[in-house]
Parts: structure tokens; sequence; C-alpha cells
């Protein structure tokens, strides 16, 4: 397109995805320019500066592993990096690999779209620009579309406002401050221990309590960073080939009826101790069986109860309503035990829901709270928010938005039917937010990389999904969603969290080896389900 800067590649999207992605296609010799709307890369790790962002994956794990030089210069210095560690590491990744001068920073995409002629997108930036590429990648993030819930009266609170997704900078002194904190999701059980440290008084404004096992952080010793240096090879195979959910840890063999209820007792107890996400590994049948699974959510409600020192408020914090894993497990550091403070109050609004934001606070079971500051922990649009975002429109103009009204559509989670040469990194109907999110991102990006690359070789200028393979994959998306507990909690992962967001389950559960094994195959099968174009003629269907 004459005048149109045109790029074999646009990514959208500088986190860990877009990153790892344009450094394999430079491998590859192709041209690719990435827009990122944040004035730094690093994406998740980039917005959500909230007090206490860490994260939940072991930072050895929660680590790239696509180059050796890299894994062993960089030294992680706790369990879990903190947000600014793991920001550090992203931008060292992009010096490292001299990644900058392929991105700009500042710059959102606004529309994308697809020109059937030619087979190229057009894409539009906010600054009014068109650019041109053959190949489109959404390496936008699965929860990276922050929401504030549509409360009436929401511009008229007179003090400070904060949603944890979208944090300042120069982050926030809440010394001496009355502060309001709205949810209780991840992001608020890890910031409400640190915010309640500092602030006067914290009012926690809960709809439904959450499961959350203790994190136990520390800092890496020697040792565990030489373990880890010198199995590199082997801890990365077994986290891509055995590892269901991407994380080393043990595979539980039994169930939990399976034992005695003192060997049962036992090995929560020792999990609990121990602290992170495998303790819903502890037995094999916790996310299929609901007597399986009461066990342990009884477990965690007993400690709960042994924790906090008000009964009517361990109570109110005990959940009773879902399956424990079914919405995404908590690590925290010292929450429950926030709730012994006289400085904090937990306030139900299950029952009495917020009414109205006023210019003092907030108003639930008619009564005004009155706060100097109100933080948002209220979550994300999902895995589909970030593409709504966007105006994307594939063949015959059809809109993304639209296609996905029912909910989203995708082949293997990688791309969709209509929208040709546009590939999703951990999209819907992927294995994602179910996993360890680096190891999903790197096989996503590799198996573009490799399909590019088998294009290339073979001159094809269009590869798309098929309508029928397309349509066969949702259905198994679903259906192994159903064979779980998962689909009987109102999480984000059924879009319940959004009103009048379609109920699907929008990751894959079938685990990373089962996933990998599938689109391996696929791959190896010159790219079933995928429709292959010359410039002409159909080189190959499925
Ligand atoms: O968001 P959430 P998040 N009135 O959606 C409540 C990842 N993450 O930012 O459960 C009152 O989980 C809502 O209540 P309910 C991780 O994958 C990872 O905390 O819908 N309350 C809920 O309590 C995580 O799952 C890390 O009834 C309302 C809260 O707001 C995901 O991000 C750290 C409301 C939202 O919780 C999202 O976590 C942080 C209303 N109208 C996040 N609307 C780590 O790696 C919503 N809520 C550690």
């Amino acid at each position: 397109m004459p005048g149109i800067q045109s790029y074999d590649t646009i990514i959208v999207g500088a986190g860990f995805s877009g990153l790892y992605m344009l450094h394999r296609l430079r491998g590859l010799g192709m041209s690719a320019r990435v827009y990122e709307r944040g004035s730094g890369v690093g994406g998740t790790w980039y917005w959500n500066r909230y007090p206490g962002a860490r994260c939940d994956v072991e930072s050895v794990q929660y680590s790239y592993s696509f180059s050796d030089e890299l894994q062993r210069e960089w030294q992680w210095t706790e369990r879990y990096a903190g947000q600014a560690e793991i920001l550090r590491y992203a931008n060292h990744v992009a010096d490292r690999f001299d990644l900058r001068r392929d991105i700009e920073l500042n710059t959102n995409v606004v529309s994308a779209e697809f020109d059937e002629a030619e087979n190229r997108w057009a894409v539009t930036l906010g600054d009014g620009r068109q650019v041109s590429a053959q190949h489109l990648v959404m390496a936008v993030g699965c929860l990276s579309n922050a929401r504030v819930p549509d409360f009436p009266g929401l511009g008229s609170f007179r003090g400070r406002v904060y949603h944890t997704g979208e944090w300042p900078h120069e982050g926030v002194d809440f010394s001496g401050l009355r502060v309001g904190v709205v949810g209780t999701g991840s992001s608020a059980i890890q910031s409400i221990p640190v915010i309640a440290a500092e602030a006067k008084h914290v009012t926690v404004f809960q709809r439904t309590p959450n499961y959350s096992i203790p994190a136990r952080n520390y800092p890496l010793s020697d040792d565990e960073k030489r373990l880890w240096a010198e199995n590199f090879p082997e801890f990365r195979r077994r986290a891509r080939e055995e590892m269901r959910n991407g994380i080393v840890s043990e595979i539980p063999q039994n169930g939990a009826l399976d034992v005695s209820d003192a060997e049962r007792e036992a090995a929560y107890e020792f999990r609990w101790k121990r602290g992170g996400i495998p303790f819903m590994s502890t037995y094999n049948n916790l996310a299929l069986d609901k007597a399986a699974n009461d066990t342990a959510a009884e477990f965690v409600r007993r400690k709960i109860g042994e924790v906090v020192r008000n009964p009517a408020v361990a109570k109110l914090l005990q959940p009773t309503s879902y399956p424990i894993g079914t919405k995404r497990i908590c690590l925290d550091s010292d929450y429950f035990e926030t709730f012994n403070r006289d400085n904090v109050t937990l306030v139900d609004v299950r029952h009495a829901p917020i009414e109205k934001i006023t210019p003092k606070g907030l108003v639930t079971g008619g009564k005004e709270y009155d706060f100097d500051a109100i933080v948002f922990a209220t979550g994300f649009d999902a895995m589909t928010g970030s593409f709504a975002k966007i105006d994307i429109h594939g063949r015959s103009g059809l809109m993304l938005k639209k296609k996905w009204e029912e909910g989203p559509k995708t082949y293997l989670g990688l791309m969709v039917a209509d929208f040709p040469n546009m590939f999703l990194i951990t999209g819907p109907g992927s294995p994602s937010v179910l996993s360890n999110m680096i190891v999903s991102i790197e096989q996503h990006v590799d198996w573009v990389a490799d399909c590019l690359a088998y294009l290339r070789r073979r001159d094809i200028a269009c590869v798309e999904a098929t309508r029928g393979a397309e349509d066969e994959w949702v259905a198994h998306v679903n259906e192994v969603a159903h064979t779980t507990l998962y689909p009987q909690a109102n999480s984000w992962y059924m879009g319940a969290n959004i009103p009048g967001k379609p109920r699907v389950f929008l990751p894959y559960i079938g685990g990373i080896p089962a996933y990998r094994a599938i689109c391996n195959d696929v791959a190896a099968n010159g790219y079933r389900g995928f429709a292959l174009t010359r410039q002409q003629s159909i080189a190959a269907a499925e």
C-alpha cells in the first residue's frame, strides 16, 4: 500500500507475549512492529502496581525458557517475585534482545481491518496513522481490560479513586486515610494487608468470599537457585509435558477419598504449611468430584476459622457457595490475619449490594460509609475484553465483537474463522489463565512462528481457521469444562463477573500436555483445520 508503512507482522501488545513474538519473528528474518498502549513494556506487570502485587507462580517457573543464557544470568530474589522485580525482568529482556527499536509505546491500536483482495491487515493507530501487515498477532493479554462496576454516582466521589489494575506509577500513600476496598479477589487479597498496615482505617466490601492459601514467600536461597540452574532443561520439559497447569510440582496419584481421614488431613496440613497453588494438587480429583472437593474446602474453611478471632467475621470470610478452586485460587500473605486488626472492618455486600457512590463514600444497606479513598479491586473483562476494545473487522466486514456476541469462538484459541492471518496469543479456548502463563505464551508464540515460517516456505498468502474446525473445538472446550466442577462457580472464567456477558467457559481445561499434543499434531498434519490459500488458489484445506 503506497504511503503506508507496512510490515510482515504487526503485534498488538508488549507484554510477555509481544516481546517474545517479536524476538521469534526477528529470528525468522521477518519485519515486525509492536504497538503498546502503555508507556513501558511488561503488560500485566506494567499496569498492576497495587501494593502487595506479586506473582502466584514461583519466580523461577514464571520466567522465559527460550534462552538458556537468559535463564542462567537472571537471578530471582524471592520465591514469588514482586511486581517491581518482574517488571525489571521484562525490561531486561527488552534490552538484552534489543527489542525496543521495533516497539512503539504510548500507541493505541484503534481498529484492524482485513483486506480480502490483498490478504493484509490495515491497522489504524490512536494518532490516526495507518499501517499495514500481512499478519496480525493479538498479544493483548487475558486480564488487561480493568473494569469498575457501573455503580450509580460513580463519578461523584470527591476523594481519590483507584483500580488495582491501573495503579498510579508514583505509588499511593494511604497513611492517615480512611480507605474503602471493593472486591475480595486475588488483587484485593494481596493489597488489603499492605493497605491496612498503612491506612487509618480500611473497610472491605465483600460480595463473595474467596479461598486463599498462604503464599509463604521467602528469599530464595543459593541452594534453591543452584538446583534450578543445574536442572533447567528437565524442569522446563516437565512443565511443558507433564504438568496440567505448567507448574512443576508433585503429580497426585490418589483421589481425596481413597485415603483415610488422618492421612488426608496430614496431606492438606503439609501443603498448607508449604504454601502455594500446589495445595490444589494434593489429590487428583479435587476439580472433578464434589465430595472430594468438599474435603479441601472444609479444611480451608477450618483454617480461616482458626485464624480470624471474631466468629461472625470468620463466618463471612468462609466461602461456601462454590467448590474450592473453581474460582481462581488466591495466594496471600496474612490476608485473614488482617481482619484481626482494629482498623479493618468487613462489610457483606452480598445481601445488601452497593447502592451508590456518593461525594463522601458509598452506600450499602441504607448506610453511608465515608472515605478519603476508594480502591476498586473489581477485576477485568477477562479474555475477550481486550479484543472488544479494538474494532476488528474480518471477511466481509464481520466484526469480531459481533461474532463473539454469544461467547468467543476460536480454533485452538489461536485463530478465528473469517479473520484470516490473525493469531491470538493465549486466546479464549486455550489453557492460558488456567496455566503458568509463561509456559502457555511460549508455546503459542513458537507455534505461530513455526506456522509463519511454514507459510513462507510454501508461498501461502492466507491462513484461516475453517468454520468446521472452529465449531468442533468450541464444542470440545465446552464439553471438557463440563466434566469438571468449574462451571459451578460464578467466576470470571465463565464471564459471570460482567453483567450481560454470555456464560461460557473461556479457557481450555484439558491441560497443557494434552493441548500441546493437539497443537503439534495439527501442525504436523499440514495445519489440519486451517485453510491455506496461495494468492490465487487453495493449496490445502481440512
Ligand atoms: O479480580 P476478580 P482480581 N459489587 O475478578 C468483586 C489474576 N491475578 O483483579 O466474586 C461488589 O478476581 C468480585 O465479587 P464476586 C488472577 O488470575 C493474579 O482480584 O464477583 N463486589 C470480586 O471479589 C485473578 O483471578 C494475581 O462476587 C464486586 C472482585 O470484585 C485475576 O487476575 C494477582 C462487584 C473482583 O475479583 C483477577 O483478579 C492479582 C460489585 N458490583 C490478580 N463487582 C497473582 O498472580 C465485582 N466485585 C497473585
